[in-house]
């Protein structure tokens, strides 16, 4: 399935103090992914509950119902994480657990699960960095359109605004969509994802209305917790050609808009990026007047979530995007289970890309990891020295960029713990953390272990980061 790291990859001999006391070392987590308890305590179902159940959609028939059983066992979680000194921990919100019907009704155990989680962070030194959407949309907002109904600017404002006004007192940290080009073309585009629905007619008013939703959601935040700051997070892949071709650079071109550019740069003020992927211009059919001033919002830091890189080749039967990505297992390179080759220096090229726009003031890599199958030994042990080069190397070229002058001021590994991963079920394990989804029993992977020590604070260091 993967190969060995090639020769090479050493263990880099990465020390914290070389990011400085103002760096934020964290982990992240999402609700779909690990809460389960999908219809306990007033939770009503999201997109992704009932999407989950849909022949065919999720590998081997795995659902989220269950998951790693967080919202019964967070307070294990979160000291293990408390444990491991790892001093921020990511992780999101279900909107259908806090409004079951995704507008209206306010589920008060909703507000006080995630009342409690934050407590136990705060209590333990942990700092909570909220997300307030990681694509579970409540189902009844889903039938009547989920992202490509407009409407869903004042459903997500509604709901943003009821996040702050409940955990506002306590969150700094807040981001408010994640990976918005994942779930617009995984969930309306490709249709692998939930809601499972396909072409451009559902993708392009997806992707406008996301980006009106991820401006407004920052101004709610930002006006009812003045002290906050706010983010919201990109998923970006380095895109190389396959070739030196004009026809492959060109095409490399095109995905770059797609992937890399199409979220960011309306929230600068840069609008849709038409000269990268002409076809774009169709999403004109949705906007507005005055859309161009709300797309647009002032964010405290940008987050940006990398795992490999692109290789990308001219392809003429592809329609519109006329593009090709060569998937790792036939470039004959080192990947993971994911099938997603392992390239450091894709994180590093993403800093110094998503840097050097005027407005950025700050990155924080608020995902990197990596899935491979882990086997549990002696009953008691997770080896998992892939996942330690992985990090280590990935982190060297977060360094590498912070030295060259980036604005880079954090580092967020995906994830805590294994967890449910979308279409690929439980089969893919990222986690510091193993899961055995028999007993629902956490073994600390080597790799926790390792990165517990690389961020091990001493109490003065973490005062200084609140
Ligand atoms: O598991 C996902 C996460 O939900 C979003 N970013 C990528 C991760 C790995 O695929």
């Amino acid at each position: 399935m993967h190969d060995h790291p090639p020769a090479g990859h050493h263990h880099a001999d990465l020390n914290k103090k070389f990011f400085g006391n103002d760096f934020h070392w964290g982990v992240s987590a999402s609700a779909l992914q690990t809460e389960g308890a999908w219809n306990e305590d007033g939770k009503g179902p999201s997109n992704w509950d009932v999407f989950s159940k849909r022949r065919k959609k999720i590998l081997n028939h795995h659902t989220p119902a269950v998951a790693t059983d967080f919202y019964h066992r967070y307070k294990e979680d979160i000291a293990i994480i408390s444990s491991l000194n790892i001093p921020n921990f990511r992780f999101s919100l279900a909107w259908s657990r806090i409004l079951p019907g995704g507008i209206g009704k306010i589920n008060p155990k909703g507000i006080d699960f995630y009342n409690c989680l934050i407590d136990a962070c705060l209590e333990k030194n942990i700092e909570p960095w909220i997300t307030l959407y990681h694509w579970d949309l409540p189902q009844a907002l889903e039938e009547k359109g989920g992202w490509t109904n407009r409407d869903i600017i004042g459903w997500f404002e509604a709901y943003t605004s009821v996040c702050a006004n409940a955990f506002g007192d306590r969150v700094k940290y807040w981001m408010v969509l994640n990976e918005p080009m994942v779930f617009t073309g995984a969930g309306y585009h490709l249709g692998i994802h939930a809601p499972g629905k396909k072409g451009f007619r559902n993708f392009l008013p997806a992707v406008h209305h996301a980006v009106l939703c991820q401006a407004i959601g920052a101004k709610v935040i930002k006006n009812e917790c003045p002290y906050a700051e706010v983010g919201t997070t990109f998923s970006c892949s380095y895109i190389t050609p396959y070739t030196t071709s004009e026809k492959d650079q060109r095409a490399v071109k095109r995905i770059d808009a797609l992937l890399n550019r199409l979220f960011i740069e309306p929230a600068l003020g840069l609008g849709y990026p038409v000269d990268g992927l002409p076809f774009l211009n169709k999403i004109n059919k949705y906007i507005k007047t005055g859309d161009d001033l709300l797309m647009k919002t002032d964010f405290d830091f940008i987050g940006i979530q990398n795992y490999t890189r692109e290789v990308v080749a001219h392809a003429f039967h592809i329609p519109h995007l006329k593009a090709w990505l060569i998937p790792a297992d036939k470039r004959k390179v080192y990947y993971t289970s994911m099938d997603w080759e392992v390239y450091p220096e894709s994180v590093y090229e993403m800093i110094k890309k998503f840097s050097a726009y005027d407005g950025v003031k700050k990155v924080i890599v608020t995902e990197n990891g990596a899935a491979f199958p882990d086997k549990v030994e002696n009953n008691s042990s997770v080896h998992d020295s892939e996942r330690i080069h992985f990090l280590s190397n990935y982190i060297t070229q977060v360094l590498r960029a912070k030295e060259q002058g980036y604005k880079v001021k954090g580092y967020f590994v995906w994830a805590l713990t294994d967890n449910f991963e979308w279409a690929e079920g439980y089969h893919p394990r990222f986690g510091l953390i193993y899961i055995d989804y028999e007993t629902q029993r956490r073994i600390i992977k080597d790799s926790g272990h390792w990165y517990g020590s690389l961020v091990r604070q001493k109490k003065a260091d973490l005062r200084l980061q609140v």
